[in-house]
């Protein structure tokens, strides 16, 4: 026996008999765990998907997480279709990511007298798993509170948020695997050591302490029960019910918009009732009607041929081109979209067309905007070719507002908002 175990644990959480809940037990951590076990892989897959929607590898300004190549082994071309694709995905990322908050509160909770375990180390397998448990841990809180910092527009990260919850993401799925390789037998004895019906129909009179187990999560004092196991599984539920009922308007939109009282962006309409969400006003980036007047042109280029001087059209010019309509959503990486509406514009193969390009590879869009990750993008060649991506000029038939691009936006099917680029200035094709 060691020194540490004859003179037995400090004392406080550090002895068995501190934590009295009667209803923790494997049982109830098992149930919470198989929740996060169905939810977590969807989270991981979203968020994966969405990064590759960013088209990270597009140079040179899309994405900056460095060294992302061996962790972006999976990356592909987005597609263009189905138009809602991206709003699907984001929408079930937040949305589930938010409503899976109170779950993993709950799950943290029935496992606090763990993080007291004494000794603290028994052998190296034991220390292991503890790592594992240190990367889960610290990896859950690290992808809930920066996206949930996110999501509340809260940008105050060290850095850019991508590469943060990027790599958050893989930290976070490591510990994931190994702690559900090691608990998957535990939690499967676990789950058949007790009837859920049975709990459900269990009341807090006939409530009873789980026996005490291997894993130090029952009490070996167990005080009287103040609250049920249906109790506690409804508690955490209706609280994931109700985070869930008020976001997802955000993102569904139709009736269910006017439910989404947590989305910071869910309802903002600036510009009347036929009018829709805006992320962010012209006023708010210091875009003037001086920059944007009858003086503004777009510059039209061709990468890497400084022989050949880029087109440049007044938005005269443009409105005399072939226009074309597309009903397209926007949808924020953020999980808020907007329903689908009618853009009109020039399609951006054409505008290649003109700067002497017929199968792009890219093109770089440059805002009036100065700087900033948000003034810039780069477009995939499927998204240039699509035949509903546009330079739009109008939307439901009427010219594009200040605060919705005017004099001309970006509209690509099916990608991240943050690519649907206002108050455009040029557009440079890679051959
Ligand atoms: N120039 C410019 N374009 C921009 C942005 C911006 O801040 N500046 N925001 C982007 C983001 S993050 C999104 S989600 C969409 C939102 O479009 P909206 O502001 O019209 O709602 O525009 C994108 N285009
Ligand atoms: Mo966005």
């Amino acid at each position: 026996m060691s020194k540490s175990r004859m003179a037995g644990p400090p004392p406080g959480p550090f002895r068995r008999s501190f934590w009295r809940s009667p209803i923790r037990g494997p049982w109830l951590t098992s149930v919470f765990g198989l929740m996060l076990l169905a939810a977590i892989p969807v989270m991981f897959v979203t968020g994966l998907l969405s990064y590759a929607a960013y088209n990270p590898d597009l140079s040179p300004v899309n994405d900056t997480t460095p060294g992302k190549g061996l962790l972006g082994f999976y990356l592909f071309s987005w597609p263009t279709h189905p138009v809602w694709l991206y709003r699907l995905n984001q929408g079930v990322h937040v949305t589930l990511g938010l409503m899976l908050v109170p779950i993993l509160l709950f799950k943290l909770w029935s496992v606090l007298p763990k993080l007291f375990e004494w000794p603290p180390l028994r052998s190296p397998a034991h220390m292991l798993e503890r790592v594992s448990l240190f990367l889960l841990v610290g990896g859950a809180g690290f992808e809930f509170v920066t996206g949930i910092l996110n999501i509340q527009t809260w940008y105050k990260f060290p850095g850019s948020f991508y590469p943060l919850h990027f790599y958050g993401a893989w930290v976070f799925t490591a510990g994931f695997v190994v702690h559900v390789s090691l608990k998957l037998p535990t939690m499967i004895r676990a789950l058949r050591s007790r009837s859920l019906i049975g709990e459900l129909r269990t009341g807090l009179a006939r409530t009873r302490p789980e026996p005490p187990d291997a894993g130090y999560l029952a009490s070996p004092a167990p005080a009287a029960p103040t609250i049920s196991r249906r109790g506690v599984l409804a508690f955490a539920g209706a609280g994931s019910l109700l985070i869930g009922l008020l976001t997802v308007g955000q993102s569904a939109g139709g009736p269910l918009r006017r439910t989404a009282l947590l989305a910071p962006h869910g309802q903002d309409v600036t510009g009347g009732r036929r009018d829709f969400q805006v992320n962010k006003t012209a006023a708010e980036v210091g875009i003037t009607t001086s920059q944007t007047g009858a003086s503004w042109r777009l510059t039209v280029g061709k990468a890497g041929q400084a022989a050949r001087a880029p087109v440049v059209l007044s938005r005269a010019d443009l409105l005399r081109m072939e226009q074309h309509t597309a009903s397209l959503p926007i949808a924020c990486v953020e999980g808020w979209s907007t329903e689908n509406q009618a853009w009109t514009g020039v399609r951006l193969r054409d505008l290649a067309l003109m700067a002497g390009v017929t199968r792009p590879a890219s093109v770089l869009v440059q805002s009036l905007q100065n700087g900033g990750a948000f003034g810039q993008t780069v477009l995939s060649a499927g998204q240039i070719m699509d035949p509903d991506s546009l330079l739009a000029l109008r939307v439901n038939g009427a010219d594009l507002t200040p605060d919705h691009g005017y004099p001309a936006r970006v509209i690509v099917p099916a990608i991240p908002g943050v690519h649907n680029t206002k108050w455009v200035a040029s557009l440079t094709f890679q051959a």
